[in-house]
Parts: C-alpha cells; sequence; structure tokens
C-alpha cells in the first residue's frame, strides 16, 4: 500500500463513522405514523347540553300605595304560574326565581326599577306593568336590554304600537276599548257626555278614544278635562253639574274615580258614571261604597273582567283562593298565563342553546308564541305584540256596594274584538 492510499482509507472511515455518529438517516422506510382515533374530531362534536343555574322572571306593578290591589293580583298571579308551570324548566336542571319589583304607580320608580331588571343578567322575562304611563318609559330599558316583556293589564295603544320586539300584552288596547266604551253610551240613549281623564297615557288615551267615538256617532262631549286631583273634586264637579250631561266617562283608576264618584253623587248628580278597565277592582266598591248604586249606575268597560266568565279559570280561581286567601282580582289570571308563556318561551329557547338560553333568544320565542292555552284564550301575538286573533271587552253593570261581590257585578256585554 502507498502513503497516499492509506490516508484516503483513514479519511473514509473517519468521515463514515462521523456520519453515524450524527444519525443520519436509515436507509429503511420509516414507521407508520400511529392509527388515527376512531371517534370523531372534537370540533364537530355536538357540545353537551348544560341546563344548570337560575332564571328569574321579574314582576312590575304597583305593590304599594292606592292601586296596589290591582299591582298585588299581578304579582300574585306571577308567583302561581312560576310555581305551577315552571316544573319543564326545574326538570331540566334551572333554578326558578320570580323576582317582584314595585314600581308604585310612578313613572320614575319604574324606570328605576327596569334599569335594575336590566342589570340582572338572570332575568329573562318581565310581567308587567299596571300603569301604562310607567310600563311605556321602563319598556325602552327592556327594549334596550333586549328583554321579553308581556304585559297583563296595558291597554294604552303605544304599548305594541312602537314595534318593539319584547314588548307584548295579553289584553285589548285603549283604541277599541274607548270605543266600545262610546258605543255602549249611545246604545243607551246617553248622548251627551263629560270626560274627565286623569293626565296619565292610559287615561287621557282612553278619554281620547271614548270621545271619538261619542263624537262619531253624533253624541255630544259636553266638556273635556284632565286632573290629578284625587281628594277634592268640588271645581271639577261644578261644572258638570251645570252641564248636566247623560254620563260621566272617566279615563283613570279606581282609587281616583272612586273618590270621585262618591263626591259626585254627594253633589246629587242622577246620570250615568262610566270608567275603563282601571275602575275594575273591588277596591273601587270598599271606596265608592253605595255611591255605586246611585242614579242611573256605575258602569265599566273591563279588559280582564272576573276571573270566572273565563271557562279555563275554575282551577285558577281554587288554587288562587288557597294559596293567598283571597279571590283573584282583575289581571291575576293574565298574569298567570304571562308567566306561562314566558317560562314556555324559556324551555324553547334552553333546548334550542343547549342550556342557558340568552335574552334575545327568549323575546323571539315569546314573540313567536303559538296557540299558548292560556286560562283566558288561546294566546298567539301579532308582529306587533297584541294579543291575536281577539282581545276580550266585557261591559260590566256594578249592581253591589260590598267588595266581596265585586266578580259578581253584572255582565252586560262579552265582545271579542281583534287588534284594529
Ligand atoms: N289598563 C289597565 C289600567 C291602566 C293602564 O293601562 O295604564
Amino acid at each position: 500500500m502507498t502513503k497516499r492510499f492509506l490516508v484516503m482509507l483513514s479519511v473514509l472511515v473517519i468521515a463514515s463513522i462521523a456520519l453515524t455518529a450524527c444519525g443520519a438517516p436509515p436507509t429503511e422506510a420509516p414507521p407508520p405514523p400511529a392509527p388515527a382515533e376512531t371517534e370523531a374530531p372534537a370540533a364537530t362534536e355536538a357540545p353537551a347540553a348544560v341546563y344548570e343555574g337560575t332564571i328569574k322572571i321579574a314582576t312590575q306593578s304597583p305593590l304599594s300605595g292606592g292601586q296596589s290591589s290591582l299591582g298585588t293580583a299581578i304579582k300574585q298571579g306571577a308567583e302561581l304560574g312560576l310555581e305551577q308551570l315552571g316544573g319543564p324548566l326545574r326538570d331540566m336542571g334551572f333554578t326558578l326565581e320570580l323576582a317582584p319589583y314595585d314600581d308604585q304607580a310612578n313613572p320614575d320608580t319604574g324606570v328605576a326599577n327596569a334599569k335594575n331588571i336590566a342589570a340582572d343578567p338572570e332575568i329573562l322575562c318581565v310581567i308587567g306593568h299596571l300603569n301604562s304611563g310607567v310600563a311605556l318609559p321602563s319598556s325602552e330599558e327592556y327594549h334596550t336590554a333586549g328583554l321579553a316583556m308581556i304585559s297583563p293589564a296595558n291597554t294604552n295603544v303605544a304599548i305594541t304600537d312602537r314595534g318593539y320586539p319584547e314588548v307584548n300584552r295579553v289584553v285589548g288596547r285603549d283604541d277599541v276599548q274607548g270605543a266600545v266604551g262610546g258605543q255602549f253610551a249611545l246604545d243607551q240613549g246617553w248622548e251627551s257626555a263629560y270626560v274627565l281623564h286623569d293626565k296619565t297615557a292610559y287615561g287621557q288615551g282612553l278619554a281620547e278614544f271614548f270621545r271619538q267615538k261619542v263624537e262619531a256617532l253624533g253624541g255630544t262631549v259636553l266638556g273635556f278635562e284632565g286632573t290629578e286631583e284625587k281628594a277634592n273634586f268640588d271645581p271639577i264637579i261644578t261644572p258638570i253639574m251645570a252641564s248636566n250631561p247623560d254620563v260621566v266617562f272617566f279615563g283613570g283608576i279606581y282609587d281616583q274615580i272612586g273618590v270621585f264618584g262618591k263626591q259626585l253623587r254627594e253633589k246629587g248628580y242622577e246620570g250615568a258614571l262610566l270608567a275603563g278597565d282601571g275602575a275594575d277592582s273591588s277596591t273601587h266598591a270598599e271606596i265608592a261604597g253605595d255611591s255605586l248604586l246611585a242614579g242611573a249606575g256605575t258602569f265599566y268597560v273591563a279588559v280582564a273582567g272576573p276571573a270566572k266568565e273565563y271557562p279555563r279559570t275554575a282551577q285558577f280561581i281554587e288554587d288562587y283562593n288557597a294559596k293567598f286567601s283571597m279571590p283573584p282580582e282583575p289581571y291575576s289570571n293574565q298574569a298567570y298565563d304571562s308567566a306561562g308563556i314566558c317560562l314556555k318561551a324559556i324551555e324553547a329557547a334552553a333546548t334550542a342553546a343547549g342550556g342557558m338560553p340568552t335574552r334575545a333568544d327568549v323575546a323571539a320565542a315569546v314573540r313567536a308564541t303559538q296557540d299558548y292555552e292560556g286560562t283566558t284564550q288561546t294566546v298567539d301575538f301579532n308582529d306587533k305584540g297584541d294579543i291575536i286573533p281577539t282581545a276580550r271587552y266585557f261591559i260590566i253593570k256594578v249592581i253591589s256596594a260590598d267588595p266581596a261581590e265585586w266578580a259578581n257585578n253584572e255582565l252586560l256585554a262579552a265582545l271579542d274584538i281583534a287588534p284594529e
């Protein structure tokens, strides 16, 4: 071997050792990758439904002050509804709570409460209010928060005419109620009317619709006046007595109408006294007493009316009496039905979401309510949130001054009328 050959051989041997030490690729094919999992990839898997957490339904109505008998009826109706109709949501795993708020029949209080309601993420539906003048500004808050509201009592047309997708009602409207009152007055031969209202959205709106109908039918409106007076009506009664109308119509609530009516009769008015659904409370009889039966009598148009007038309310009346030791007042079964609609909508929205639904889900589900079998009627909503196909309007004559007999006042007519 030459010296040169030996040097080349050494270089080759050293290079070979170096390549092996550096992990040079083996000449064999690499082992196949581990077999893929047989289950579907996680990204396409539906997450398991999780039905847990607290769901609250709020009520807003006057629980204190002069209008609390109707406000309490709303709260209690909703409470019974939650207790009796909340089973499916509780069975799913949710905890249900009622969150009652006292709006004191005061718009500022209602709005302050509404802001608190909107700030509580557990509240998914609101049942309220009694007063349209409170419901209108409060529901601006619900609308902003995307929170469903069902009114068991509010009749002012703007409640639904604003077209808010969250705002619904299960009673009729004042354009119809006022017209029903005007038609009734003329049908009775009461051709001259003196019209009062309480300066609220409800009272004034209703009085306007009553006036329009009376005038359209050829009647005469001798006076049209708003008042917030609650104690001394002398300055208002004086021109009424001077003009001596066949009927005095008052768009307001019983705590004011009752005091006014009593003083009107004390001054010797012999004509008829007519009001809208705000007069429909047994507390009206407590306030006005025998004056309700004086002269040509006291009448009211009602949008809730006595619970016993509905075909499916027998069990509701029994259960309400048993739970609260008092008979249902107007709007209590409407609040019960409102609670049922809220609960059904939340259940549908939760099932679709596979867990806690959003407020938007619930509001959409409430508006999409189909053929809900309420105690008063089968409920659907039109695209504005008014109850369809019809709402019921009662014409009632007071026949007893006994508050315990209020639900037995004489039913003169019950009219089922579609929203205009
Ligand atoms: N309709 C109930 C009485 C009052 C309101 O709507 O304001």
